[in-house]
């Protein structure tokens, strides 16, 4: 008999269910993949905000990876939020003795829209992001804030307006800084039109290699999970054995079809509703 294909989550809990753990298992479900789940964090929030922040003790963080890795090893691995930095320091760890040859999918989340900081201070966070954890990633997926944050601009700094020369620039700095052997940063929070995401890769040959995705923007007010939907749709592509390149472009193209699908109703207190992950039928009231 042939082995489930699976993935590996390893990210926090949104109570509201947008977000986090559940906008992975559900985006893995839309994927026909399996995924198990290690637990960083508990957060209390609405569609709107975050009001409480449980971090998960590493030592469960341990046992859960040691739980998982005892059955299967998954075929992919998305790392979402953490929730501290000896959280950060111990998957960072854990999988580079235990993940060699895995993809592993780096979602650098560091806050929620609201602005709450996800994983304690931001600032050594993301520096230790930079020195433990995004050397060992295949693919790292930040919005243009974080980028900037890695590269330690402030966001006026860099804010792109679709200069070709001056995204190339930043994508060459965030691969050369991140060490990673591929960087996306997708393009929702860069002004425009179009949403386009960039994909910088350092190929067999040693070649850099640049792609974009170029897709409508669409007005919508139920985008919450996107940044998680989107990283665990490479890792379910990634998972399937496809290349880099074709995930990358696979996965926008699964992005934009999720968040247009899921503009058709509203959800609490009308502010940033949940999106359509399973192309559900969903109930709606008064229809
Ligand atoms: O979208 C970033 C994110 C990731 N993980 C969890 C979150 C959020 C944002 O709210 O709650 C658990």
């Amino acid at each position: 008999m042939n082995k489930l294909t699976t993935i590996l989550s390893i990210a926090g809990s949104d109570s509201s269910g947008g977000a986090g753990i559940q906008a992975d298992i559900k985006t893995a479900a839309y994927c026909n993949i399996y995924a198990s789940s290690v637990i960083t964090a508990v957060t209390s929030q609405s569609s709107s905000s975050i009001t409480d922040v449980t971090v998960i003790p590493s030592s469960a963080i341990r046992s859960q990876l040691d739980s998982v890795f005892s059955d299967q090893i998954p075929d992919a691995i998305k790392i979402g939020m953490l929730g501290s930095v000896e959280n950060l320091k111990t998957v960072a760890d854990y999988l580079s003795k235990h993940a060699k040859g895995i993809p592993i999918i780096a979602d650098s989340v560091m806050s929620a829209t609201s602005g709450k900081e996800l994983n304690g201070k931001t600032e050594e966070y993301s520096d230790i992001f930079v020195s433990e954890l995004s050397p060992l990633a295949t693919v790292l997926t930040p919005n243009l804030n974080e980028a900037n944050v890695f590269l330690h601009y402030n966001t006026q700094e860099f804010s792109l307006n679709g200069d070709f020369d001056a995204t190339s620039c930043l994508l060459y700095r965030l691969i050369d800084r991140l060490g990673s052997k591929s960087v996306i940063l997708k393009g929702g929070h860069i002004p425009g039109d179009n949403v386009i995401n960039y994909l910088i890769e350092r190929t067999s040959s040693g070649v850099i290699d640049i792609k974009s995705h170029i897709g409508k923007r669409i007005d919508s007010q139920n985008l919450h999970g996107t940044g998680c939907v989107f990283s665990t749709l490479m890792a379910c592509n990634l998972a399937l054995g496809k290349t880099i390149g074709d995930s990358f472009l696979q996965s926008s193209d699964e992005m934009q079809e999720i968040i247009a699908r899921s503009c058709g109703y509203t959800f609490g207190n009308f502010a940033n509703g949940p999106l359509n992950i399973c192309n559900y039928n969903f109930k709606l009231h008064g229809s």
